[in-house]
C-alpha cells in the first residue's frame, strides 16, 4: 500500500503582485484532485488550507514590507506543515504562488535530514527562481525560492534553511527565463539547467533520466516543484507569468510517467494556478490530470518496457 496523498492547500500570494493565485487550492478542488488520486488507488487526506499565522506586528503602510512579513509568516507555517506531513506521507502541497517553496521544501527538507536521506529537487519552472531577496529586481518573493533552499545568503529575514540542498542535487528543468543575476549566482554554484534548447536537442528523457540516475544512485528522496508556467501558455494560461515556448501537452505527461516509473517522488509542490486566468478551469484540470500521471495512472500498462 502506498504512502497516504496528503493535500495542502497554501492560498499564498504575497510572493507577487497579480491577486488569484489564493484562489488555486479551491480550483484544484473543484478540478478533483482528491478522486483523481483515490482513483488510482492511493489513500487521500485533505489536510485543508493553511494560514500564514500571525504576522509580526508590521503595521508598515509600505507593501513591500508586508509582503516579506506576510511572506516570512507563511514560511513559517508551511515548513512544519510540510514536515508533518513527509513523516505521515506524501505531501501535495497545493499553491499559491511559488514563494510557497520557501516554506514547503524547508519541511520537506527538515524530514529529509531526519531520517538520515539525500534530498533532491527538480524545479519544473520557466524561470529559474534563483533571485535572492537582495538581487530581486522585481521584488517578488516567488523569484527566490530556489535561491534559498541552495542555501544562498540574503534571506535574514527568514529561519535559516534547515539543510541547503546542494547544487549537485538540484535540477532546473524547462528554463527559458534567467535574469542576469541569478544566471552569476547559479554560474558560480554550477546547478544543472536543463533548458529549452536542451530539450529541442536531447529530447525531454534523456536529462531527466540522467538526473533521476543521480537521485537514484544516492539513495535520495525526490521533491518535484511544478510550476504551471513550466507548460507553454497555449495548453495553460492561467498564470501570471506565462512565457512562450514551453513544455507541450505529450512532454509534460511523458515527464510525470518517467517520475511515476522512477518510484523516486516523495513530495510535490503545484504551483502559480491564477484561476482568474483561466478559460473554464482547462489549466486546473490539466494540472490534476499530470499529477495522475505522476501517481501511475497509464494508457496501456506494460509490465516492463523496454528503450532503445
Ligand atoms: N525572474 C523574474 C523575477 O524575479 O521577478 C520572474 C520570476 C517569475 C517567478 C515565477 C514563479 O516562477
Ligand atoms: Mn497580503
Ligand atoms: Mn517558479
Ligand atoms: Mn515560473
Amino acid at each position: 500500500m502506498s504512502l497516504p496523498r496528503i493535500l495542502i492547500g497554501a492560498p499564498i500570494d504575497s510572493g507577487q503582485r497579480r491577486a488569484g493565485c489564493l484562489m488555486g487550492p479551491a480550483a484544484y478542488r473543484v478540478a478533483g484532485i482528491a478522486q483523481a488520486l483515490a482513483d488510482l488507488g492511493h489513500g487521500v487526506e485533505d489536510r485543508g488550507d493553511l494560514a500564514p499565522g500571525p504576522l509580526s506586528a508590521i503595521h508598515s503602510p509600505n507593501p513591500a514590507v508586508h509582503s516579506l512579513a506576510e511572506t516570512v509568516a507563511w514560511t513559517r507555517a508551511l515548513a512544519a506543515a510540510g514536515q508533518a506531513a513527509m513523516a505521515a506521507g506524501f505531501p501535495i502541497f497545493m499553491g499559491g504562488d511559488h514563494s510557497l517553496s520557501l516554506g514547503s521544501v524547508a519541511g520537506v527538507a527538515a524530514q529529509a535530514a531526519a531520517v538520515g536521506r539525500p534530498l533532491f529537487v527538480l524545479w519544473l519552472d520557466a524561470h529559474s527562481d534563483f533571485h535572492t531577496p537582495l538581487t530581486t529586481t522585481s521584488g517578488n518573493l516567488h523569484g527566490t525560492p530556489l535561491a534559498y533552499i541552495a542555501g544562498e545568503p540574503g534571506f535574514d529575514a527568514f529561519a535559516p534553511f534547515p539543510a541547503p540542498v546542494p547544487a549537485d542535487r538540484i535540477c532546473l528543468y524547462g528554463i527559458r527565463s534567467i535574469d542576469p543575476a541569478e544566471y552569476a549566482t547559479m554560474l558560480a554554484r554550477q546547478v544543472t539547467v536543463v533548458d529549452m534548447r536542451d530539450i529541442d536537442e536531447s529530447g525531454i528523457v534523456a536529462p531527466l533520466r540522467a538526473f533521476l540516475d543521480r537521485v537514484r544512485a544516492a539513495g535520495g528522496m525526490l521533491h518535484v516543484s511544478l510550476d504551471v508556467d513550466f507548460l507553454d501558455p497555449g495548453i495553460a494560461p492561467a498564470v501570471g507569468t506565462t512565457v512562450p515556448g514551453g513544455i507541450t501537452f505529450r512532454e509534460a505527461h511523458l515527464v510525470m510517467e518517467h517520475l511515476h516509473d522512477s518510484g523516486l517522488v516523495t513530495s510535490l509542490d503545484l504551483v502559480e494556478l491564477n484561476p482568474f486566468l483561466d478559460e473554464r478551469g482547462r489549466t486546473a484540470k490539466l494540472m490534476v490530470d499530470l499529477v495522475g500521471s505522476l501517481m501511475g495512472r497509464k494508457v496501456f500498462d506494460r509490465p516492463t518496457r523496454s528503450f532503445g
